[in-house]
Order: structure tokens, then C-alpha cells, then sequence
């Protein structure tokens, strides 16, 4: 008798239309994602996070371009996402300057843009969503407390040598303006160059390799990303100058990269500071929460360690996610 009432009410639904069509396509957001490029382990690192992420069974269509390492390749990027009315715009700025007008192209045609990673200096905050990357003055702070103990012992000047990042990128801005202040303050230390590295492995072997031609007399290496770090390894191997345990110059390094913990862990470089990259599932829950209504902090810091030879072990290097 169930069983018939039940067909029975099926078929009044189905008669009086009532029965609801199958929900339409569950409509997909689609996202223009901007990368800067793919100069390091930490970048593709972050690019593999972020597409990942932005996937279609996670509901997104997903528009990415990488701009080679130039800002005016990006201005098009997202100039394009705008002509083909994207949801979102995420955007991971080379350097911090040069934003203002397309951002303004972008809140006139109300599109929400993400800037992830890096920062971007503009005079009007409310072109942009939100920021979400690392306290890079965190990070350079870290780096310079556990030098101060490092160097405690350290006979006469401490002589460091600085390879920068890309010029005009946060983490260059802010990692230069942790090392540079404790320079100020301690009147033995002192550079005894700044290098340009670009971020790049390439870069920094040649800027270090040029360097150690006229200059051999060097305490501390400040490198601003893991892989000028292994640059520059290179060129101290070249030069027969030892590093790290028990080595001629200490080497502090930004990142944290696999491959600068498994060389953390041997003792070749004395300090790795995290800096991390797995940006995607965090711009996913932003993206939720924008669409769901809710409200989002203007700048959002991801929680960062520092790692040595000490704190390492092969566990916990097989769990790291990059
Ligand atoms: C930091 C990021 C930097 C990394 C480099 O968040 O912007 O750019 O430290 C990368 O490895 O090239
Ligand atoms: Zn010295």
C-alpha cells in the first residue's frame, strides 16, 4: 500500500511540474591568476599550490599566465582577465610600485582583487581585497636575533656578506631593511658587500663568484633566498672557502626550501628561515568568504619558523610539503 501511495505522489509531482529540474551546472568562478614567474624552488612551489587550488572540482575555471619575471607582462595579464570578466583577479606582484592605475581599471569594472605573497604599494588600499603573504620584517628579524647569538663569541668585526632578492619586492624590502637596521646597531658588524641576486641560483653564483675575486675576507653570508644560497655555495666551493658547522663562514638563508633544509640538516647552511609558499588553500577560504558574504582582514601573515641543523630531522623533512 506504501509503495503505491509513494508512486502515486511522485506522479502528481511529476504532473504538476513541482518536481524540480536538475540544478543548472554548478556555476564555476572563474579566477585570472597573475604569477610574477618561475625563478625559484619557492615560486614554482607557490605556483603549484595556487593552481592546485584554483581547480575545477574545487568550482573554478582558472585563467593563469606567468609574466617572466616583468611587471609590464603582468599589467596585460590582468588587463586581459578584466576584457574576459573574470570573478576574481589573485594577483603575486613582481615589485611593490606600479599598480595604482590598473587596480583602479580593475574596482571600475568591480572586480575583487587578491594580492598574494608580495605587497603592492598603492595610495588607495581599497583597489585591492586583501593582501595575504609572510611578515618578511618578521622573517629578517628572526634571521638577525639568532645571528646576535651566533656572532656572541665572534673575535673582532663580523664582516657580512647581503645578496639581495629582486630590488623593489617585499621580501627583498623587508629582509634588507631587518639585516640593514641590525647593521646600524652593532658597531662590529658590518657588509662587507650588498649584491644584487635577483632571486635567482644563476645570479647569485656570479654576483658571489665576482665578489670572492677581490675579497675573500667574509664571516656571514645574508642571502635573501635559498636558491642564491646554493649560487653562492658554489662559489665558495670554487673559492676553497668552508661554510656552515665548523666552516669558515656562517650561512643564513630565506625560504626553507627542501633542498636548503636537506643541506640545513648536513650542516651546510646554519640557519633556514621559513618563508612559505602554499598559498592556494588559503586564497580558496578567501575567496569562499568573499563570495559568502563575509568580512576579510585587509592584510592577512602566515605563521613562519626558522629551522637548523639542530632542530632537523630526516621526519621532519619528509614531511615538509615543498
Ligand atoms: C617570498 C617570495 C620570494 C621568495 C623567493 O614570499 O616573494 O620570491 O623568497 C621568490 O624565493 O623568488
Ligand atoms: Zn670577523
Amino acid at each position: 500500500m506504501k509503495r503505491m501511495l509513494s508512486i502515486i505522489a511522485i506522479l502528481a509531482l511529476l504532473l504538476c511540474g513541482c518536481a524540480q529540474e536538475a540544478p543548472p551546472e554548478q556555476e564555476l568562478t572563474k579566477v585570472g591568476f597573475s604569477q610574477l614567474g618561475a625563478e625559484s624552488d619557492w615560486r614554482v612551489a607557490n605556483t603549484d599550490s595556487m593552481i592546485a587550488a584554483l581547480s575545477e572540482e574545487n568550482g573554478y575555471e582558472l585563467l593563469y599566465d606567468n609574466a617572466r619575471q616583468k611587471q609590464a607582462n603582468q599589467l596585460v595579464a590582468v588587463r586581459n582577465f578584466i576584457v574576459q570578466g573574470v570573478d576574481i583577479i589573485v594577483i603575486a606582484p613582481l615589485e611593490e610600485t606600479g599598480w595604482d592605475t590598473v587596480l583602479q581599471e580593475a574596482k571600475n569594472a568591480h572586480i575583487p582583487v587578491i594580492i598574494v605573497d608580495r605587497e603592492v604599494a598603492v595610495e588607495d588600499t581599497g583597489r585591492y581585497l586583501t593582501q595575504i603573504g609572510s611578515d618578511f620584517l618578521a622573517e629578517g628579524e628572526q634571521a638577525v636575533s639568532w645571528l646576535e647569538k651566533a656572532m656572541a663569541q665572534h673575535q673582532g668585526d663580523v664582516s657580512i656578506l647581503h645578496i639581495q632578492g629582486t630590488y623593489g619586492a617585499t621580501a627583498q624590502l623587508l629582509r634588507t631593511k631587518a639585516i640593514e637596521e641590525a647593521v646600524q646597531a652593532h658597531e662590529n658588524w658590518h657588509f662587507a658587500a650588498q649584491l644584487p641576486g635577483d632571486f635567482t641560483e644563476t645570479k647569485g653564483y656570479e654576483v658571489v663568484r665576482d665578489f670572492l675575486a677581490e675579497n675573500r675576507d667574509i664571516d656571514v653570508i645574508y642571502s635573501e633566498n635559498d636558491n642564491m644560497t646554493f649560487g653562492a655555495m658554489r662559489a665558495l666551493d670554487e673559492a676553497g672557502i668552508t661554510y656552515g658547522r665548523g666552516g669558515d663562514v656562517t650561512i643564513i638563508s630565506f625560504d626553507a626550501v627542501r633542498r636548503a633544509l636537506q643541506l640545513c640538516m648536513e650542516g651546510k647552511i646554519d640557519l633556514c628561515v621559513e618563508c612559505s609558499p602554499l598559498h592556494g588553500p588559503r586564497v580558496d577560504e578567501l575567496i569562499r568568504q568573499y563570495l559568502a558574504g563575509e568580512p576579510i582582514p585587509k592584510q592577512i601573515f602566515v605563521e613562519e619558523t626558522i629551522f637548523t641543523p639542530d632542530t632537523l630531522t630526516p621526519e621532519i623533512l619528509a614531511q615538509r610539503e615543498y
